[in-house]
């Protein structure tokens, strides 16, 4: 399975049973692998551990076949378990040398940041990339910080020697600017997986963040 990382890809999509729908996990799985998504984030903030065991098996198992990474957010031992390739972790989660300690060199670690002085941290940690947001207001996230606009997306593009990946808030309507800003990949929550059609949607991000 290859490595693949923000800046190897341009689409970075998360999962969200709350906002699919009513689609299952595998369901938005399925329709955003097919569209040819290449980083996938198992991100289910209510379900139990033992559905989340469960759900995160399959997308593995969907990931492989589709030649695609597989990320698993916050929990570390469901990563272990079902031998993701990554896990994405925030600022006030188990540190990243900690969670080094455990995943050993070869799994991902992926780490959102919201200041340069967190993405300082980040490459000191040994963070494999960062997330840079929330670019705009978000209403995904239930303990958002406030909007850090696109100014620490400059500031990343310009300074930051790790890969990255800008997320909130981000649209079809708004991600040709959030391109131009230098992000080469883009995590969307709601706009793929909330949309009427995923499939449909997907190209049309891609569309507008190569039409630049
Ligand atoms: N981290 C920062 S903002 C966010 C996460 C997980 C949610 C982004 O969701 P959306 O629906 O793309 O705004
Ligand atoms: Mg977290």
């Amino acid at each position: 399975m290859p490595r693949i990382l923000p800046g190897d890809t341009d689409i970075y999509a998360l999962t969200d049973s709350r906002l699919a729908r009513g689609r299952s996990v595998e369901e938005q799985a399925r329709a955003l692998l097919g569209a040819g998504v290449k980083i996938l984030q198992y991100r289910e903030k209510h379900a139990k551990p033992a559905v989340m065991l469960e759900e995160c098996r399959i997308l593995r198992r969907l990931t492989l076949d589709a030649g695609a990474c597989f990320i698993v957010n916050d929990h570390i031992d469901i990563a272990m378990l079902v031998e993701a390739d990554g896990v994405h972790v925030g600022q006030d989660d188990i540190p990243v040398p900690e969670v080094r300690r455990l995943v050993g060199t070869d799994m991902i670690i992926g780490l959102s940041t919201h200041c340069p002085e967190q993405a300082l941290a980040a490459v000191k940690a040994g963070a494999d990339y960062i997330g840079v947001g929330p670019i705009f207001a978000t209403q995904t996230k239930e303990d958002v910080c406030a909007p850090v606009g696109l100014s620490y997306l400059d500031w990343v593009a310009a300074n930051c020697p790790l890969p990255f990946v800008a997320i909130g808030g981000i649209k079809e309507h708004n991600i040709g600017e959030v391109v131009r800003h230098g992000a080469r990949c883009c995590a969307l929550v709601s706009e793929l997986v909330g949309a009427d059609d995923i499939a449909v949607k997907v190209d049309a991000v891609r569309r507008a963040m190569h039409a630049r």
